[in-house]
């Protein structure tokens, strides 16, 4: 049999839109494949939730992938090893209290869990609004990354959530726009974001899980966003905070 490349074509088409007309309508729309976004997923999934991860990049990881300063180690404290020895991923003594683990075989085992549990995950896709319903976030404007790198002009599509998680990061992308477009108050001490601070790794690394909660009505804040939201200091390249953040989401929605 000789293969067709139209063949090819339409099984890629075809396929591709019945998993997004699938996951238009979720119970948790992800904003951000980071760390914590990754683990958040296969957590929400593993529950049965409908969950899918936004990711404006063409790879998921985030911040991840370079460990410290493209060194691609990750260090994780015992709390942190913990999640990784849960993920079967091997994480290494380096005095007590610090562990050492491959950055990618972090990124490529929590991804392959948060998929295999059945979360779906969009990559080259940009968030680059809310939809907002009598004060409460109900889904998402989503375009593809590249129209939004060429300044293209073309209109966005969207997707509906019943929650929707912001682990954009350092740039809290989705509360920056509910921010500058709703008439929302975050549940932040000055109610709108309040800026990272600067590096601190033991504060911040207990601040993340702090700080992992419903930042207004249906929208949730994990990982580095949590503290960029809340004033928190960043941590650099320890991980832990970031994996159990994601993990806490997880429970907290599941819970909700
Ligand atoms: O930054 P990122 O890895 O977030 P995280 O899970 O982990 C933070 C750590 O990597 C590190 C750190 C701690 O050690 O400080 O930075 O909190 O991943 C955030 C992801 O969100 C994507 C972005 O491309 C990245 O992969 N992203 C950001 N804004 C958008 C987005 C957006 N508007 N739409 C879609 N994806």
């Amino acid at each position: 049999m000789s293969l067709s490349e139209v063949v090819i074509t339409r099984a890629i088409i075809d396929r591709f839109s019945q998993k997004f007309m699938e996951y238009s309508e979720l119970d948790v729309a992800i904003v951000g494949g980071g760390p914590s976004g990754l683990v958040a997923a296969h957590f929400l999934a593993k529950a049965g939730k409908k969950v899918a991860i936004f990711e404006r990049k063409l790879s998921i990881g985030g911040g991840m992938w370079g460990g410290g300063m493209m060194f691609n180690e990750i260090v994780v404290q015992t709390e942190g090893k913990e999640i990784l020895d849960m993920y079967g991923i091997t994480s290494v003594e380096y005095q007590p209290g610090y562990y050492t683990a491959d950055a990618i075989e972090c990124v490529s085992t929590i991804c392959s869990h948060a998929v295999k549990a059945g979360a779906k995950v969009f990559n080259c896709m940009s968030v680059e609004d809310v939809i907002i319903r009598e004060g409460r976030v109900t889904g998402l404007v989503i375009s593809w990354s590249p129209v939004e790198m060429a300044g293209l002009h073309v209109d966005p599509l969207s997707v509906a959530a019943t929650y929707v998680i912001d682990a954009t990061g350092h740039d809290t992308e989705v509360l920056r726009v509910i921010e500058r477009k709703a008439d929302v108050a975050l549940r932040t001490r000055t109610g709108k974001i309040m800026g990272e601070r600067s590096m601190w790794a033991d504060k911040a690394e207990r601040l993340t899980i702090e700080n992992t909660k419903e930042v207004c009505t249906g929208v949730f804040v994990a990982g580095m966003a949590a503290n960029a939201a809340f004033g928190g200091p960043r941590m650099g390249p320890i991980f832990g905070g970031m994996l159990l953040s994601g993990k806490r989401v997880a429970d907290m929605i599941i819970s909700a």
